[in-house]
C-alpha cells in the first residue's frame, strides 16, 4: 500500500502557501525562505535521481548544521529515498561502518571530510555528493519542479543512528510521518510554538533532539530556525543568541553548565533578552543547574526526556510549574510503566517512590532497529512498549531520572543511583562536573566519584577529603563514594552525554 502523500512535499507545499517569503532558516548572515527551500529541495531530488538514486535507498548526510541540511534531508524524502543524518564529528572508520551497515547508495558531505574517506573504503556507495554550507554542488543546474514519490507503508522515511551509550551505533528507522510527531502536543501545547518563534538548537540535526527542534518546528509551525555550523562552545552560543535573537533555545545540560559559568549578566555579549523559554534534554538536568539557570538568567528552563527510538519527548516539565531535578510528567499521547529489574511488559508496576525501568508506548516510536533482530527483541517489546533503558522514580505523576539501568550499582542490599550521588557531590562549590561509577574494592562494587574541578589548579588531595565529607553529610552511608578521582574532562558521547560506563573501575 502506498501512502497518499509524501510528507516532505506536504510540508513544503503548506509553507509555500502560508508563508513563502518568511525565513525558514537563518545561518550566519544568510536567510533561506520557505520558497527557496522548496525549490532547492526539489532540485536536490532531481540531482539525486539524475545520479541514479531511487526510492527506498539510503542517503547518508554528514554535514554541518547549515542550509545544506534541510535541502538535502527534504530533497531525499521528496524522492522517496531515506535520509540518514550522521554526526559530523566521527572518524573515517565510524563512517565506513555506518555506510556499510545501512548499505548507503549515496553520501552527502563536504570535500575531504572523514566521511568521504570512509566512503572510499565502502564499495556500495556509488554516489558521493560534495557540499558547501549553502547546499550540494551542481544544484542550480537542476529543475525546481519535482514530482514526489511517497514512501511505501511500513518502509522507513528517514533513519537515525543512536549515539549508543555502549557498543556500536544502531540504525533507528522511522516512518516518514514520524518527522512531525514532536510538533503536537510537545511543540504546540508544551512549548506553545507559533509562526512568530525563532528557534535555536545547540544540538545538531544529526541528533534526534536537534532534528526535531531545528527541522520539525520550523516546518510544522512556519517558525524560523537558526542554524549554527560550528562546534558550539558557550561564547559561540551567546554570540549566536545575541545576533539572531531566538525566542526558544534547545541545549543539553553539559552546555548549559558551561554557559552558566561564562555568563556575565548585563553585558551585550550575554544578551538573552529575546528568549522566552529554554529547553534541556539529552541527559538529566541537575536540580542545582536548573535553579541557577533560572535565577541567573531569569529564563525558565524545561527538562524533558526523548530518545532516538521515540523521536519525541515523552516526559516533560511544563511552563509555569517547573520541577527542578525531575524530567516532569508524561507527554499527552504517551503511556509510561515502571517495572522492576528483570520484569517484562506484563509485569506489575513498582509502587510510587520505588525505582523501576521505564517502558513507554505511544505514537511515532521506531518499530525495530535496522537489521538487529536481537536488539529489537530486547527493546521493542510486545504490545507496542519500548524499553527505554532508563531507571525512574515516580511520585504523584512526576518522574525523576535515576540513571541508565546499566549504570545503577548494588551496594549490599541497596540500589545506588549515580544521579542521586552526583546531585550531592555538586553541592560542593569546587565541583564543576561529576559522574559516579562503580569501583571494585576487595571484590565488591562501591561508588566512586569522578570530578572535574571549576579551578583545576586547586589542591586536589585536600579537596577530595572535603568533597567526600560533604557527600557524607547529605547521603546515607551506602551511597557515599569511597574515593574521588579528578579528571580534566569526563568521557562523553558526541551528543554530550556522560559515558559513566567508561569510568567503571577507573
Ligand atoms: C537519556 C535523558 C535524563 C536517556 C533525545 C530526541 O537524547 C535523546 O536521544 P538519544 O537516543 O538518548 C536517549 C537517552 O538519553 N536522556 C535523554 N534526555 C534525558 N536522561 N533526563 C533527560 N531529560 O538515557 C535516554 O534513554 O541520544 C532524542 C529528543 C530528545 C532527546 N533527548
Amino acid at each position: 500500500m502506498i501512502q497518499p502523500e509524501n510528507v516532505a512535499a506536504g510540508l513544503l507545499a503548506r509553507n509555500l502557501e502560508r508563508c513563502p517569503d518568511k525565513a525558514a532558516f537563518l545561518c550566519a548572515d544568510d536567510t533561506l525562505t520557505h520558497r527557496a527551500l522548496a525549490a532547492e529541495a526539489a532540485r536536490f531530488a532531481n540531482l539525486l535521481q539524475a545520479r541514479g538514486v531511487g526510492p527506498g535507498q539510503r542517503v547518508v548526510l554528514v554535514l554541518p548544521d547549515s542550509f545544506a541540511y534541510p535541502k538535502a534531508f527534504l530533497g531525499a524524502m521528496l524522492l522517496g529515498a531515506v535520509p540518514v543524518p550522521v554526526s559530523a564529528m566521527l572518524g573515517a572508520e565510524d563512517y565506513a561502518f555506518i555506510l556499510a551497515d545501512c548499505s548507503a547508495s549515496a553520501l552527502v558531505t563536504w570535500e575531504d571530510s572523514p566521511a568521504a574517506e570512509g566512503a572510499r573504503s565502502t564499495p556500495g556507495v556509488a554516489v558521493v555528493l560534495f557540499c558547501g554550507l549553502d547546499g550540494p554542488w551542481g544544484l542550480s543546474g537542476h529543475s525546481a519542479e519535482f514530482e514526489p514519490a511517497a514512501h511505501a507503508a511500513g518502509q522507513p522515511g528517514f533513519m537515525l543512528y543512536s549515539s549508543g551509550s555502549t557498543g556500536r551505533p544502531k540504525g533507528v528507522p522511522h516512518a516518514a510521518a514520524d518527522l512531525l510527531g514532536p510538533a503536537d502536543p510537545w511543540g504546540s501545547d508544551i512549548l506553545g510554538v507559533t509562526a512568530e518563534d525563532v528557534v535555536f538548537s545547540a544540538s545538531k540535526m544529526s541528533f534526534a533532539y536537534g532534528l526535531l527542534s531545528s527541522l520539525t518546528l520550523p516546518l510544522a509551525f512556519g517558525a524560523t530556525a537558526v542554524l549554527f555550523a560550528g562546534k558550539p562552545g558557550p561564547y559561540e552560543l551567546f554570540e549566536c543568541i545575541a545576533r539572531h535573537r531566538p525566542s526558544l533555545f534547545f541545549c543539553v545540560p553539559t552546555l548549559y553548565n558551561l554557559m552558566l559559568r561564562a555568563f556575565e549578566p548585563g553585558t551585550p555579549g550575554c544578551d538573552l533578552s529575546s528568549l522566552r523559554l529554554c529547553y534541556s534534554a539529552g541527559e538529566a538536568l541537575p536540580a542545582t543547574l536548573c535553579q541557577e539557570w533560572m535565577s541567573q538568567t531569569g529564563v525558565e528552563i524545561l527538562d524533558g526526556i526523548g530518545s532516538t527510538e521515540a523521536f519525541n519527548l515523552f516526559l516533560s516539565n511544563r511552563q509555569g510549574r517547573v520541577r527542578c531535578g525531575a524530567s516532569g510528567e508524561i507527554v499527552p499521547g504517551f503511556e509510561a510503566r515502571l517495572i522492576a529489574a528483570g520484569g517484562n511488559a506484563d509485569s506489575p508496576e513498582v509502587p510510587d517512590g520505588t525505582p523501576g525501568n521505564l517502558l513507554i508506548r505511544g505514537p511515532g516510536l521506531a518499530q525495530s532497529y535496522w537489521e538487529r533482530p536481537e536488539k529489537t527483541a530486547e527493546t521493542m517489546l510486545p504490545g507496542g512498549w519500548l524499553a527505554t533503558g532508563d531507571v525512574y522514580v515516580r511520585e504523584q505523576g512526576v518522574f525523576s531520572h535515576q540513571g541508565r539501568s546499566d549504570d545503577m550499582l548494588k551496594v549490599g542490599a541497596h540500589w545506588v543511583s549515580p544521579v542521586q550521588v552526583e546531585d550531592a557531590l555538586r553541592q560542593h562549590p569546587a565541583v564543576a562536573e561529576c559522574a559516579v561509577a562503580a569501583l571494585r574494592v576487595e571484590g565488591l562494587l562501591r561508588p566512586c566519584a569522578h570530578v572535574v574541578l571549576k579551578d583545576p589548579g586547586q589542591a586536589q588531595a585536600l579537596l577530595g577529603v572535603e568533597i567526600l565529607k560533604c557527600a557524607r553529610e547529605l547521603l546515607p552511608t551506602y551511597m557515599c563514594p569511597v574515593r574521588v578521582v579528578f579528571h580534566n574532562d569526563l568521557p562523553k558521547t558526541p551528543t554530550g552525554k556522560i559515558q559513566r560506563f567508561r569510568l567503571r573501575n577507573a
